[in-house]
């Protein structure tokens, strides 16, 4: 197998993350059409070119008949995507349960489901034995295609069982499992109800990484206090054997970005862009609409801006764009109506006949359109509430190196830990303290955009996604090796 140079690649490497990286739509009995999908996994794994990858994962679709699965199977070969095909109960129970009601908002420190305490022990227990069940599932496909030599890398909370799973099946397997949320303190940790069962799991991986050292560290601290393992400098040991953990902070394909910019598309959405806001600073918010995102905080803190500073009234515009996700939880619905009431209000207490100060768009940008965007921002405004990493800063530190715009960022995202020094940081749920940032940002002189800019613009190109995931599959090679080494001495 050669890459698109040539050159041969290096391993083949089975990624297995929970979604696969398209979204399949039906066309009839026996024909599916396939999409690239919005996220931060897929945008960081494009930019791997080293790597034979096939993903395998499930397409977000139910298929209860074999003619359909047969057809989705052959489509996704063609994109080296493997699928898993999880039933409708399942999803309800595995990932809308467990996954999304219970391991994401308890990592982004948002607790447990407080509703009625009977009920969700009840359901609680029937969500971890459907999230057992399907992490075997994708551990049935994962046996069925793997080839001695492969490397296995498994991604993100909602495979926490997965690498239990695989070990059990063959102990001679490279498994690595990476996390792509914070891992929350050991004392938030603890409330889980399945917290040993999971973090015994994810020890059975050779190596487990975090975007951070603080991630990680909180990871070590929950295998001490409650597996009573022993923390070492490598990871986590028990009876001698050790899985190592360590911080891998993911990047983007900045070049990428930097080479759109140039693309006539591109320059045609910049121009446009440019004359509709001619005279006005372009503030940016771009999120999944997630509450973990802040978007409602953001949007109230541009407010409070707007209320304390009558002189930037018709000087500026918020752009906001947020793609739904999660549409059938009722939180999620929650929010996306609070956000428009919010924008609503704004809009009709400081806009014109002929000007509004936000637009809010519910939808997703395709990338040209998107790296247009970031291109003639003045100010972007990442105000997560907690976030494994936030990509979106990174993607528009890469395009903006013309205009050296302002990055407002959240202290609670973990790219606060590489951008820290150029961006502004803020505490998200201080909005008063994001206004005046906003002003901060807004009157910043030239030098002082110039000086933050060149700080995290080279960090950006100069840690890439695909750096990243070579860094982390070359460390795990060499921990199995090292494992190897230690059992034949
Ligand atoms: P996400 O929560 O999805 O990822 P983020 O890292 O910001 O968050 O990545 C979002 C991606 O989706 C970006 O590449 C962005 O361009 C794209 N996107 C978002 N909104 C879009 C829109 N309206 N239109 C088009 N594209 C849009 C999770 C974790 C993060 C972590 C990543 C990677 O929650 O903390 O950084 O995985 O590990």
């Amino acid at each position: 197998c050669e890459r698109q140079d040539g050159r041969p690649f290096r391993q083949r490497l089975l990624v297995v993350a929970n979604r696969l990286p398209v979204s399949a739509v039906r066309r009839g009995e026996d024909s599916w059409s396939l999409e690239i999908s919005a996220g931060g996994l897929v945008t960081a794994l494009l930019g791997v070119k080293e790597f034979e990858a096939r993903w395998i994962g499930w397409a977000g679709v139910n298929v209860p008949d074999e003619i359909g699965q047969k057809a989705l199977t052959k489509a996704l070969a063609e994109k080296r995507c493997i699928p898993v095909f999880l039933d409708e109960e399942i999803v309800h129970q595995y990932y809308n349960g467990y996954c999304n009601n219970i391991l994401w908002p308890l990592f982004h420190y948002l607790g447990l489901p407080q509703e009625d305490r009977l009920a969700t022990t009840r359901s609680f227990q029937s969500q971890f034995a459907a999230y057992k069940k399907a992490n075997q599932m994708f551990a049935d496909v994962v046996n069925m295609h793997y080839e001695e030599g492969d490397v296995v890398w498994c991604h993100d909370y909602h495979l926490m069982y997965l690498p239990e799973c695989l070990k059990k099946h063959n102990t001679n397997m490279k498994v690595g499992w990476f996390l792509h949320t914070p891992f929350p303190s050991s004392e938030i940790h603890r409330t889980l109800p399945s917290r040993s069962e999971l973090l015994r799991s994810v020890l059975a991986a050779d190596l487990v990484g975090f975007h951070t050292y603080d991630y990680a560290r909180h990871f070590v601290s929950a295998c001490t206090r409650i597996l009573g393992f022993e923390g070492t400098p490598e990871g986590v040991e028990d009876q001698g054997r050790l899985t190592r953990v360590a911080a891998f902070p993911i990047g983007i394909d900045s070049e990428r970005f930097i080479r759109a910019l140039e693309l006539p598309p591109v320059q045609e959405h910049i121009k446009d862009l440019k004359e509709r806001f001619s005279g006005r600073k372009v503030m940016l918010g771009v999120d999944r609409l997630d509450m973990i995102k802040g978007i409602p905080q953001k949007i109230l803190a541009f407010e409070k801006f707007l209320e304390e500073n009558p002189y930037w009234r018709d000087k500026v515009v918020l752009l906001q764009i947020a793609v739904p996700t999660r549409t059938d939880v009722p939180e999620y619905q929650k929010l996306t109506s609070q956000v428009h009431e919010i924008v609503g209000r704004i809009n009709g207490r400081f806009g014109s006949l002929t000007a509004v100060p936000i637009h809010h768009l519910d939808r997703s940008l395709d990338f040209h359109a998107l790296c247009a965007l970031y291109a003639v921002t003045d100010v972007a405004l990442v105000t997560s509430l907690r976030d494994g990493m936030n990509l979106v800063s990174y993607e528009f530190v890469a395009c903006q190196d013309a205009k050296k715009g302002v990055l407002i960022l959240s202290e609670f995202a973990g790219a606060a830990q590489s951008l820290g020094a150029g961006a502004i940081l803020v505490n998200p749920w201080n909005i008063t303290e994001v206004a005046a940032s906003i002003s901060q940002a807004l009157n910043m002189s030239a030098e002082e955009r110039e000086k933050r800019h060149q700080h995290n613009f080279h960090h950006v190109t100069s840690h890439t996604a695909q750096e990243w995931a070579e860094t982390f599959v070359s460390e795990l090679n060499d921990t199995v090796v090292e494992a190897k080494l230690r059992t034949s001495k």
